[in-house]
């Protein structure tokens, strides 16, 4: 019961004994070997070569080439070559669907979703090719006209986490591309093949349209690969998705070279169940919310902020959803929850557990590590609710785990909306209600401070045409759709005189 794992790694046509001998198309990798291993069952997958400093040095230079050819070439035309990257995307999306999923063990229905997610970036970065506007102004001398422009910035380098193994990197990527820059993507150690198969499908349009390969790189390794990045001055933008700690480095290393950094950091997701909640609407959002990617999102709800007066029936409704769930292999679509990523991911999710009872929390559904036949990974938890309040030290933080704390509000929706943005984090929020007046007061200048304000659905399962990402320790950058595009680019403004006099601005006298 392999569930066409081997059909699909060779349809993406990705050799398990080698997936990083050069092909040609693959520039990456003479460093050491680590090996892929899913957390679905534990098997190794294949062996990815890493890059060493020497490759590095010439994955960028074929970046620098690359890019003095495609930021000549007219925007539509490099959406043209994004759309038909988004065409082999339609073409290949089970099997790549299905290496997300096991390779990285979320679900084969959420595995399909991270792809859809990059056909519809692809299919947005199409139609922005023709729309990277910028404005006209009226100059305060005569015979001058002023506009601005928005031109290439250059090489764009992605670190990406295990969590999203290939979307995050189309967010990035596909607006990258229209706007003529070429990228350069350091994918999670622990997805290599999923950096590996996309770079493989992009690689293919470049060569097909006679582009260079250099347009899209592809780079393996730890830590010191990123910290590579991060300080070349050759690489304008940093665009990095991971925890907060990985992103206050990659920010200083950034900032010391006053580079551009595009942060998209933890979450400490809630969603407040008010006296108005619809309780169906209510457990659904909360539950998929909680447990989805097994609560490996960082939208991920972690937090259910319930008025006293529903307290008792949303934790009955609760605990009878949880009783429901399946835990099991991703593949198999009866499951509902997969694996976490390793066997450190457990190890935190255990201990958080352990905290939240050390500080006074009760556990309401118990968690717990799986064992026996088809959890041989050591991988599987069972999703855990614990009733909490929000100033324990563990629930400020962000456990990448499906561990859901349950708090209680007793006053009005303003009451709910501080504990809401009472942590450090500000990327998803949410608010369960039939109430106009709380609805808006949630989503005023007063209400929720995150990045994302839902109403009425729950914290994770953004759609790409929005801006995303959050405020405070999120990080503040905003990938994917609305005019996050603009990062991407350099601005310029131009002034030209068309008369015959050289009037200065400010009415400024100056005679010779
Ligand atoms: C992430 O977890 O890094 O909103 C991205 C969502 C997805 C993206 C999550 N569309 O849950």
């Amino acid at each position: 019961t392999d569930f066409g794992i081997d059909n699909a790694l060779k349809q993406l046509g990705i050799n398990a004994a080698n997936a990083g001998t050069s092909t040609g198309v693959d520039n990456f990798g003479s460093g050491p070997e680590i090996i892929s291993s899913s957390p679905v069952d534990g098997a190794a997958i294949a062996r990815v070569n890493t890059t060493t400093r020497a490759d590095y040095d010439k994955v960028v230079a074929t970046a620098v080439s690359a890019f003095e050819q495609w930021r000549m070439m007219p925007a539509p035309k490099r959406g043209e070559i994004v759309r038909q990257f988004g065409e082999k995307l339609r073409e290949l999306k089970e099997p790549l669907g299905k290496l997300v999923s096991y390779e990285m063990g979320k679900s084969y229905q959420e595995g399909l979703g991270e792809v859809q997610e990059m056909i519809d970036i692809c299919d947005f970065a199409v139609g922005l090719s023709r729309q990277l506007h910028g404005l006209t102004m009226h100059s305060e001398r005569p015979g001058h006209r002023m506009y601005e422009q928005y031109h290439p910035l250059g090489i764009v380098g992605i670190i990406s986490a295990f969590n999203f193994p290939v979307a995050v990197w189309a967010w990035n990527t596909a607006l990258a591309w229209v706007c003529g820059d070429v990228c350069i993507w350091k994918p999670s150690e622990k997805t290599p093949l999923c950096g590996i198969a996309c770079q493989r499908i992009a690689a293919e349009v470049f060569a097909e349209n006679g582009l260079p390969e250099g347009i899209s790189c592809l780079i393996t390794g730890d830590a010191q690969v990123g910290q590579w990045m991060t300080s070349d001055t050759r690489l304008p933008l940093i665009s990095a998705t991971g925890s907060i700690r990985m992103g206050k480095l990659v920010a200083q290393a950034v900032g010391a070279r006053l580079g551009k950094s595009l942060l998209e950091l933890g979450g400490n997701n809630a969603i407040i169940v008010s006296p108005e909640a619809d309780l169906k609407m209510t457990v659904i959002g909360a539950v998929f919310g909680a447990v989805g990617t097994c609560g490996q999102r960082c939208t991920s709800t972690r937090r259910l902020i319930v008025h006293e007066s529903r307290y008792d029936e949303v934790k009955q409704a609760l605990t009878d959803a949880y009783a429901q769930l399946k835990i099991g292999n991703p593949l198999d679509e009866n499951n509902h929850v997969g694996p976490l990523i390793d066997t450190d991911a457990v190890a935190q999710y255990e201990s958080a557990l352990e905290k939240v009872e050390a500080e006074g929390g009760n556990i309401l559904v118990p968690g717990g590590v799986l064992q026996g036949s088809g959890y041989e990974s050591g991988c599987y938890v069972k999703p855990a609710i614990a009733e909490a309040e929000n100033h324990f030290d563990i629930v400020q933080e962000e456990t990448f785990a499906p561990i859901l704390y349950l708090l209680k509000y007793s006053g009005d929706v303003r009451e709910a909306i501080a504990l809401q943005n009472g942590v450090r984090q500000g990327l998803s929020s949410a608010i369960m209600t039939r109430d106009l007046r709380e609805a808006e007061a949630f989503l005023s200048a007063a209400g929720s401070d995150c990045g994302i304000a839902n109403v009425n659905i729950g914290t994770s399962g953004a759609e790409i045409g929005g801006a995303f990402g959050g405020e405070k320790e999120t990080g503040g950058g905003r990938e994917s759709g609305s005019d996050a595009w603009k990062v991407y680019m350099r601005r310029q403004t131009n002034t030209i005189n068309y008369s015959t006099e050289l009037p200065l601005a400010q009415g400024i006298k100056f005679d010779l």
